[in-house]
């Protein structure tokens, strides 16, 4: 496999990165996970203009364009002869002396991963997962803005801990007012009576390039869509619920905390979302 690295396409056993890198000892730097379907980049300029809003909130100035890191993303699926899969693109803050302020790392450092992912298994895409609520709350935006994709993903990997002991394969995380935010990796949509809910920015939802798509959707087929403010109760009680993201796609939710949503199998407005999205993905790319 090829690794784009800093300019340069290596193989994966030389991709290394410095100890010192501060992307490393301080989880200072961002990415995007980004798809690639059929030789299609999947939504590139809006993961682009995602990962300058990112470097713009961290004050880390990107010196490349956003046309030079767009080809360097095609170079390196079409090195790996990758016409389906998972892009990983990440900017670290750089190598510098110990000590948490980012002036003393001179450069920030780029890579890029071009593989396959695969987030939950098969039958689940089918059936649709069994999820539950953890105790670990998302992030206050006070404290990190959730719209930043910094690779402090911690707080996201303790819920999925708590997940995973609690036998299920993903969370939903509440903000701290108790409000459903989101869940570990993926945006959460609930349907009651017809309507699309989804958490907003300001409770702490991530604003997913899958979730945009999903309002694309909505309006596509005709179905009333909103952000809307939800608890647990709410969950519990629609009529269907899916989540969304890159690297899980569109995936439905049978069970939340034991209690079955709707009847307990995948409804018809996740059947048609679904179906618009696979039509999507195949004509909204970006050619490699
Ligand atoms: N919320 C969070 C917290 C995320 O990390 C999403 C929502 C969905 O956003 P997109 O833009 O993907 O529709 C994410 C996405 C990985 C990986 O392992 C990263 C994400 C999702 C799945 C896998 O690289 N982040």
């Amino acid at each position: 496999m090829k690794i784009y690295l800093d300019g340069n396409l290596v193989d994966s056993a030389e991709a290394k990165i410095s100890v010192f890198d501060h992307g490393l000892l301080y989880g200072d730097g961002i990415f995007e996970g980004i798809r690639l379907y059929g030789g299609n980049v999947f939504r590139l300029d809006e993961h682009l203009e995602r990962l300058e809003y990112s470097a713009k909130a961290i004050l880390l100035k990107l010196p490349w364009s956003r046309k030079e890191i767009s080809d360097a993303i095609c170079a390196t699926c079409r090195a790996n002869g990758l016409t389906d899969g998972y892009i990983r693109l990440v900017v670290t803050r750089g190598v510098g002396d110990l000590g948490l302020s980012p002036w003393l790392c001179p450069k920030p450092s780029i890579f890029i991963i071009a593989d396959k992912i695969a987030l939950y298994p098969k039958e689940h895409y089918e059936k649709g997962l069994e999820i539950v609520t953890v105790a670990t709350r998302r992030m206050n935006p006070a404290a990190l803005s959730p719209a930043i994709k910094s690779l402090n993903y911690l707080n996201n990997i303790m819920a999925k801990i708590e997940a995973r002991q609690a036998g299920a394969l993903e969370a939903i995380m509440l903000n701290d007012q108790g409000l459903v935010a989101e869940c570990t990796g993926d945006n959460i949509f609930i349907v009651h009576k017809g309507r699309i809910l989804t958490p907003s920015a300001q409770q702490g939802a991530l604003q997913g390039i899958t979730r945009d798509t999903i309002f694309a959707i909505a309006k596509e087929i005709g179905v009333a869509i909103e952000e809307h403010d939800m608890t647990r109760y709410d969950v519990w009680n629609a009529d269907e619920v899916f989540l969304t993201g890159t690297g899980a796609e569109v995936i439905p939710v049978v069970k939340l905390d034991g209690r079955e949503i709707g009847d307990a199998k995948p409804g018809p407005v996740f059947a048609k979302v679904l179906a618009a999205f696979r039509r999507r993905v195949l004509v909204e790319g970006t050619r490699i």
